[in-house]
């Protein structure tokens, strides 16, 4: 968290992290549609040995006196190697893991939080964390967390930890996710970001 007092701005660093195809970029499509912003997300190809693709983009939400700027990266983290701490990671606020709740993802999940783990150390668990069970609708077994996911990760260590449901390609329960986690990253902020959802 950056605040600059030049500009009056405190700057957020939130990342969407998960396995390759659970979601993600839907989901932060559909987070930027809520502010009509969604030709703002870049999708940014770093070729780094292997190809790497993540999203990125900027909520800007002003107050009378301050700034509140959230920059927003997806990460897929199955091409890093676990001794390379990706840039994206760095001085991260908060995280939205994203779960494709298909049973047959199961072990793509597990062992993309496992990585993230790997990745971020004894810190880990004090980072502010939504879990987002995406794809929803194709989760045949309604009564499983995503397909047991939530029973094979030590979720009950997390100091600020959240779940939801969601299925970001009709946008639901994204914006929720996100209030969520502003609300654990800022919790005596009174900002309105809830449109019904
Ligand atoms: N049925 C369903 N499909 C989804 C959902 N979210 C994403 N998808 C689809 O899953 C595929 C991968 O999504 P994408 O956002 O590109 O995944 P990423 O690799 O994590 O960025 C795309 O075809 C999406 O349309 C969802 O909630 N339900
Ligand atoms: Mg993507």
């Amino acid at each position: 968290m950056i605040f600059n007092y030049d500009n009056k701005t405190l700057q957020v660093k939130i990342v969407y992290y998960g396995p390759a195809m659970s979601g993600k970029t839907t989901s932060i499509k559909s987070l930027f549609s809520y502010f009509k912003k969604e030709d703002s997300v870049k999708s940014i190809d770093s070729s780094v040995g292997r190809t790497l693709f993540f999203d990125f983009g900027v909520l800007h939400f002003k107050g009378t006196e301050w700034g509140l700027k959230f920059l927003i990266y997806s990460a897929t983290g199955q091409d890093f190697y676990a001794s390379t701490r990706p840039a994206t990671l760095n001085g991260v606020d908060g995280l939205i893991f994203v779960v494709d709740s298909q049973i047959e993802s199961l072990d793509h999940n597990i062992r993309s939080w496992n990585e993230l783990k790997t990745l971020f150390g004894s810190e880990f668990y004090n980072i502010p964390i939504v879990i987002s069970l995406n794809k929803s609708d194709l989760n045949k077994n309604q009564n499983q967390e995503a397909n047991g996911f939530l029973s094979y990760i030590d979720y009950k260590k997390f100091k600020q930890i959240s779940f939801k449901n969601t299925v970001a390609i009709k946008g639901q329960g994204i914006l929720n996710s996100f209030s969520e986690l502003v609300k654990f990253v800022f919790p005596q902020l009174k900002i309105k970001l809830c449109i019904n959802n």
